[in-house]
């Protein structure tokens, strides 16, 4: 069975591929580039869930098959929960995760240690083509570093440094990010829901 992934973000696209297939899922995985011709969905949820399930649906509804969708950001305590669902065009360019991550270590930068919490937040959301709708949400926590390390990832990864961990995101291996992520918590709770209304 087709199962789109109603994502043009390529670091997303490699951790669902890997969490999907580790989960035991089996399906035919095709990325929403796939469907060049279907335009970009206008995310004007003021939630990570409202923004998933758009997603999810407009895919979902334009190819006839059933969509997974992942809305997700940063949420930083001191800064009231942004960039939250605006982590991918914090800096103003979508998609331009350098000059979010430079953005926002710059508005951080008189924040001591202590006031550096902060989380990921995943919501991943299924479509049918006949509207059903489920949508579960999964979270990371831990601690934003003054400067960026590690290669892996994407996005904020380079700065976010998880609860009991040494190492940022993007230092962790890909294996090791996804056990723990916002990503894999949320996407590992879909999978018996994908089995049940997808089969
Ligand atoms: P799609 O809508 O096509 O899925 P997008 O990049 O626009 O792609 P979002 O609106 O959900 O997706 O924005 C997600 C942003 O949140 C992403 O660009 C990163 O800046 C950040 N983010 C999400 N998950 C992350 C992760 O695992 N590691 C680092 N940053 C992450």
């Amino acid at each position: 069975t087709r199962l789109i992934l109603a994502t043009r973000n390529a670091g997303k696209i490699t951790e669902l591929h890997a969490i999907l297939a580790d989960a035991g899922l089996t399906h035919d995985l095709v990325g929403a580039d796939a469907y060049p011709d279907i335009p970009d969905v206008r995310e004007t949820g003021v939630t990570f869930a409202e923004n998933a399930l758009l997603k999810a649906h407009a895919l979902a509804r334009a190819t006839g098959h059933p969509a997974v969708a992942d809305d997700s950001g940063l949420c930083v305590d001191v800064l009231g929960g942004a960039p939250g669902i605006f982590s991918a065009r914090w800096a103003g360019t979508h998609g331009d995760d350098k000059a979010n991550l430079d953005l926002l270590l710059a508005q951080l930068a008189d924040i001591a240690g202590p006031h550096r919490t902060a989380h990921f937040a995943c919501a991943a959301a299924l479509a049918l083509p006949d509207g059903t709708e489920r949508v579960v949400e999964g979270r990371l926590l831990g601690t934003l570093r003054h400067t960026p390390s590690g290669t892996h990832g994407f996005g904020y990864d380079p700065v976010l440094q998880p609860e009991g961990e040494t190492r940022t995101c993007a230092e962790l291996t890909p294996a090791e990010k996804n056990a723990i992520s916002h990503r894999g918590k949320a996407f590992r709770a879909l999978v018996p829901v994908v089995r049940e209304l997808v089969g």
